[in-house]
């Protein structure tokens, strides 16, 4: 065995610094309860300021979640960990492929999850969840935006199940929980139904475990 070849199992359980309420920190929880990884979940007291304070920095100088430590790889950035746990723990090779255009498309999507996802639909969840400052209406625009894009991309004569196959990969992981999650920030899902259709298609993933949804948004009670 090489020293990049998958292996199955990590020697202990990997621990999870983590927000509940955060997609960034639900991607890596998806990935490591899709490949059955054994972890232990550290909650980061982020309204506390705890994220901001050692002994945290001392994981992620940049003061965010989530962060994970596998027997003492210290890794953090949900994406790079997403690359981790697949390259190091998925025995099939299929949640990042190597095949080198199809880790072009993966990481396309990446860059979505860390640009446009990150900038429309979470950051505009982020103003009406925990009201932060933010233009709200630009948000919304950017993810509109995105959403139209993915709706297409999801019923071109080219479509597949997921978003670059018809396995998912870790590019469907980044994307969802701020889809999924997207009404809580007063961003409609409705006329997106190719979106749903994929959204719902990641949950039903065995082993899928959802993100708590928040009665906000358009989710509050009318
Ligand atoms: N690029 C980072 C972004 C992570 C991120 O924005 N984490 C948020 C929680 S969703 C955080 O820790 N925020 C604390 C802060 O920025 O003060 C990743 O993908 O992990």
């Amino acid at each position: 065995m090489t020293a990049h070849a998958a292996t199955p199992h990590p020697s202990r359980p990997i621990r999870l610094y983590r927000f509940a309420l955060s997609g960034h920190c639900h991607r890596v929880e998806l990935m490591l309860n899709l490949l059955g990884l054994p972890f232990e979940a550290i909650d980061v007291d982020l309204v506390g300021g705890e994220h901001l304070q050692s002994p945290f920095l001392a994981l992620n100088a940049f003061g965010q979640v989530p962060v994970i430590d596998d027997d003492g790889v210290v890794l953090s950035d949900s994406n790079a960990i997403l690359v981790y746990l697949a390259s190091r723990y998925d025995p099939t090779g299929t949640w990042l492929p190597r095949d080198p255009v199809a880790a072009a498309h993966v990481q396309r999507w990446l860059s979505v999850a860390a640009g446009d996802l990150a900038f429309g639909p979470a950051a505009a969840r982020i103003v009406v969840a925990f009201k932060r400052p933010g233009d709200s209406e630009t948000m919304i625009r950017l993810a509109e935006r995105l959403l139209t894009r993915m709706e297409e991309h999801l019923t071109a004569p080219t479509a597949t199940r997921f978003l670059t196959g018809d396995t998912p990969t870790i590019a469907d992981l980044a994307c969802y929980a701020y889809l999924a999650h997207a009404p809580e920030g007063n961003v409609t899902l409705e006329p997106y139904p190719a979106v749903r259709a994929w959204l719902a298609r990641v949950a039903a993933l065995p082993g899928f475990v959802p993100m708590a949804s928040l009665p906000c948004g358009l989710n509050a009670a009318a």
